[in-house]
């Protein structure tokens, strides 16, 4: 399926490569045991990575009970198993050195990649965390990276309480929600009004965490 977009004007022409980890990786302590690692532009040459991204994935709309109503899922959708080539060598090379990076501090590697395709302002995922499997009781490590038109991720504590955090988040950004971030906070991509392109985001989980 075909999307179009507006090339960023930044990294059109750049081979697609990965930034270092070690050095660059911002920590941000959030409470509860919870916290966030940033790295801002971890993939050059990310427009190269999306153009895939968007022509060759074959993307899924989803549908879910809401209200005793079946409704659209407001972004498209792929999941791939651990077993299953990436559509994007980089995206292999991505998975592999954040699981070294994050060896000694997660104790596993990350093995799949969730991917979803934001396709303008009307998409957005709601206030969430991830849960569904280990992420429910135990810390661990959900590893995104971004691609195409910067989207707010924003991050509040379960139940509320303290101000929002907010990362924007596309054109090969990196984040890392790790501790215990799944379960003591959660985490949206608002809609927005604006007139903005596709974003496609790729996380990567270790095995038994959705
Ligand atoms: O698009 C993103 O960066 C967040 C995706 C997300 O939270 C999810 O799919 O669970």
């Amino acid at each position: 399926m075909a999307h179009a977009h507006q090339p960023s004007m930044f990294d059109l022409d750049e081979r697609a490569t990965l930034g270092p980890l070690a050095g660059v990786v911002n920590r941000h302590p959030l409470t509860r045991g919870a916290w966030v690692d940033h790295v801002p532009g971890w993939v050059h040459g990310s427009e190269q990575i999306l153009d895939v991204l968007l022509e060759q994935v074959d993307w899924r709309a989803e549908r879910r009970e809401m209200y005793e109503r079946e409704v659209d899922v407001p972004r498209l959708l792929r999941w791939y198993g651990p077993d299953e080539a990436l559509p994007h060598p980089v995206l292999d090379q991505a998975r592999t050195a954040l699981s070294d990076f994050y060896a000694a501090e997660l104790g596993e590697p990350f093995v799949s990649a969730g991917m979803c395709l934001y396709r303008d302002g009307r998409d957005s995922v709601a206030w969430h965390g991830d849960t569904i499997g280990r992420g429910r009781h135990t810390d661990t490590m959900v590893a995104i990276v971004s691609f195409g038109e910067p989207r707010p991720l924003l991050l509040r504590p379960r139940g509320g309480g303290e101000p929002s955090v907010r990362f924007p988040l596309g054109h090969g950004d990196l984040v890392v929600m790790g501790g215990s971030c799944q379960r003591t906070w959660e985490h949206c991509i608002p809609k927005t009004s604006r007139h903005v392109g596709p974003r496609v985001s790729v996380q990567f989980r270790p095995v038994n965490v959705a």
